[in-house]
């Protein structure tokens, strides 16, 4: 078509969506190429259209990886370290689940932190996909927080799994080579084992061969075992439910178990592992079994796997405020708080005191108890408390309690009270700042969190939101009537060990009264004097994680009043692990649903503290030896691990 406005160039119509001009030349090219088209043959056509379309969809398959790697380079370059795209949320983790072939070896990249997805979405590693090391290990904990990791990452990259952008002067550098201890006697390596045994430590133990049997045969050195479907779950890839369960099967006089077990630490335990670990969980659950056993059997190697993790840790503690990260990369010797904030929870870094302050004794090295000792002095200091009572979250960066004004002793709050005492018991009861926390924290809890239920007026511990109160108390709670009971027998106020008998009663009647004889997670208790129940169970809270809490308690309680109806009820309570949770090839799992005797609905999962604590306690409680780890030498930490008390 003849343009008026563009004489020098010739126009064409192109059928029905003519109308356009065209540049001359790019018209003949055009036409060229079109009539080019025109003379090849129909199988020459084929052929190039199909190898056109094999490139554009490698071009589409490929571009996202590439895209990555661009944007982390430039980033890199920049100096700041950037996130391509949201990392948590659906979108994000259905890829992630997709894309990673956790079975194939991978080759060493830099990690893809836009398919990380959240928690509940992101998928456990199978027995095959897991045969060594693992590639990536992955768990949520008790703080809703998951760990994961891949190995061989580039030593420069500061980008945490989780995405969260380190800035450069809160990366810690990188571990010097692990220094080898010096060789300490143990002066406490003569601990007594157990005598005669009674019919319900029998039944203990039988009830850890069983389980044992099952994390032998389907999880052997890794973290725990999954019963139902023969198989195991990674969360650290640091062999938890074995270094857990080591005191306990010596506790228990399972010798041969322990001396297999402790070849699998010399040989097989790798601390030097490029894995995303969180503080709190590895000390209190694998610093602290590592120096309980060697605190039971004086043997060096543990002292020196213990005193090699303890300084893989402590790059957790180089923070602006010296409050310390949740997360600590234990082969690279970095740290880091969770993606989503910069808080850790107040629990997790007021409950590794009794570890680290142990390891400086140990060592002779006062790094470790410097660190943890810092800590409890800014928390001592701080405001933000409400009668001793203290917040859930800390921020790393200003030091200060966050999310205020909410009070519970259960999850994230619960251990920091438990710590306050242990820690002055451990130090022989002289560091007076931790006791006065102690005792006020205390007075807060009857001032504001104490009340009775309808009809039977059990005693419980509530929660506070902003000055409003909430009948609802976790099972983690449960850890208090034992604490109180200790408190007392080491001289604090004897209305602490009424409050610990009536607090002990109320922790048996959430087993008692549910159907299967097992506690939920959380109850709630009923305030009015309408309603025939007590305890009410929402349909959420209905799990049992075969958690130790009320049988620790229990033991406390038989140790320090002699009552024989707290045997009973631990009697009770392990009766009823065996009839509900018990796995017939092998193992205990935790359960979903306790009000139902028909279908407890297993969940699949053996828990590391179900050997480290709940059987341990158990085996004690039924024992009427009291010097069988005494409490006049002894503390427990809050994983049941034994650490002696300070004499000098
Ligand atoms: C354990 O890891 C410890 O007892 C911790 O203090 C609380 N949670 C579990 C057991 O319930």
């Amino acid at each position: 078509m003849y343009s008026p406005q563009r004489r020098d160039f010739i126009s064409v119509t192109l059928g029905s969506q003519a109308g356009r001009t065209y540049d001359n030349s790019k018209t003949w090219r055009r036409q060229s190429c079109w009539r080019k088209w025109k003379q090849l043959s129909r199988l020459q056509r084929s052929l190039i259209v199909f190898l056109f379309v094999f490139m554009v969809v490698s071009g589409i398959a490929a571009y996202p990886n590439l895209s990555e790697r661009w944007q982390a380079n430039e980033s890199y370059h920049d100096g700041e370290l950037k996130q391509a795209k949201p990392a948590v949320g659906p979108e994000a983790a259905v890829p992630f689940a997709k894309a990673l072939p956790f079975t194939q070896p991978q080759k060493p990249r830099r990690p893809n932190l836009n398919k990380r997805g959240p928690p509940v979405l992101q998928k456990r590693l199978s027995k095959q996909e897991n045969a060594e090391e693992p590639k990536i290990v992955q768990k949520e904990n008790e703080a809703g927080t998951i760990s994961n990791d891949k190995e061989e990452e580039e030593k420069d990259n500061m980008i945490s799994w989780r995405g969260m952008k380190i800035e450069p002067e809160q990366v810690t550098p990188a571990l010097p080579d692990t220094k080898k201890e010096e060789p300490v006697p143990n002066e406490n390596a003569s601990l007594k084992e157990p005598g005669a045994l009674n019919d319900r430590q029998i039944a203990v133990i039988e009830a850890f061969q069983h389980a044992w049997k099952g994390y032998k045969q389907y999880a052997w050195g890794h973290d725990e075992l999954k019963p139902i479907s023969k198989t195991y779950s990674e969360w650290f890839g640091l062999g938890l439910t074995l270094v857990d369960a080591l005191d306990t099967m010596w506790i228990l006089g399972q010798h041969e178990e322990f001396e297999e077990a402790k070849k699998w630490v010399v040989d097989e335990l790798n601390l030097g592992k490029k894995v995303d670990v969180n503080l709190f969980e590895t000390t209190i659950r694998i610093l602290g079994g590592l120096l309980s056993v060697y605190n039971l059997t004086g043997d060096q190697v543990f002292l020196e796997k213990a005193s090699e993790l303890g300084n893989r840790l402590m790059p957790a503690f180089n923070t602006p405020s010296k409050i310390p990260y949740s997360d600590v990369n234990i082969g690279r010797g970095t740290a880091h708080p969770p993606r989503w904030t910069s808080d850790s929870t107040v629990a997790e870094v007021t409950s590794i005191q009794l570890e680290f302050r142990e390891l400086s004794r140990l060592t002779k090295e006062e790094k470790y108890q410097a660190a943890v000792n810092e800590v409890m002095k800014r928390i001592h200091k701080l405001g933000g408390k409400k009668d001793g009572l203290v917040p859930m979250f800390i921020n790393t960066n200003s030091g200060q309690f966050s999310h205020l004004g909410v009070y519970t002793l259960g999850a994230r709050a619960d251990s920091y009270y438990e710590y306050l005492l242990k820690q002055w018991i451990q130090g022989g009861r002289r560091e007076t700042d931790l006791l006065d926390d102690y005792l006020a924290a205390i007075e807060g809890v009857k001032k504001n969190l104490i009340r009775k239920s309808e009809p039977k007026k059990l005693t419980f511990v509530g929660e506070l939101s902003h000055n409003q109160f909430s009948p609802k108390m976790d099972h983690l709670v449960c850890f208090l009537p034992g604490t109180l009971a200790l408190g007392a027998h080491h001289g604090l106020n004897a209305d602490h060990m009424e409050l610990a008998k009536e607090l002990m009663e109320t922790c048996y009647q959430m087993y008692a009264q549910i159907e299967t004889g097992l506690s939920p997670e959380i109850v709630h208790f009923n305030l009015s004097p309408h309603n025939s129940k007590d305890v009410e169970v929402k349909p959420a809270d209905r799990h049992n994680l075969l958690r130790p809490e009320t049988v620790e308690s229990l033991f406390y309680m038989y140790r320090l009043t002699q009552d024989k109806k707290y045997q009973d009820w631990g009697w009770q309570i392990l009766q009823n692990f065996n009839k509900y949770t018990r796995v017939e090839t092998g193992g205990y799992t935790s359960i979903n649903n306790v009000r139902s005797s028909e279908n407890p609905e297993p969940r699949d999962k053996m828990e590391s503290f179900f050997l480290g604590e709940t059987l341990k306690y158990l085996f004690l409680l039924f024992s009427d030896d009291f010097n069988l780890i005494s409490l006049d030498k002894y503390i427990f930490n809050t994983e049941a691990h034994i650490l002696p008390i300070w004499t000098t």
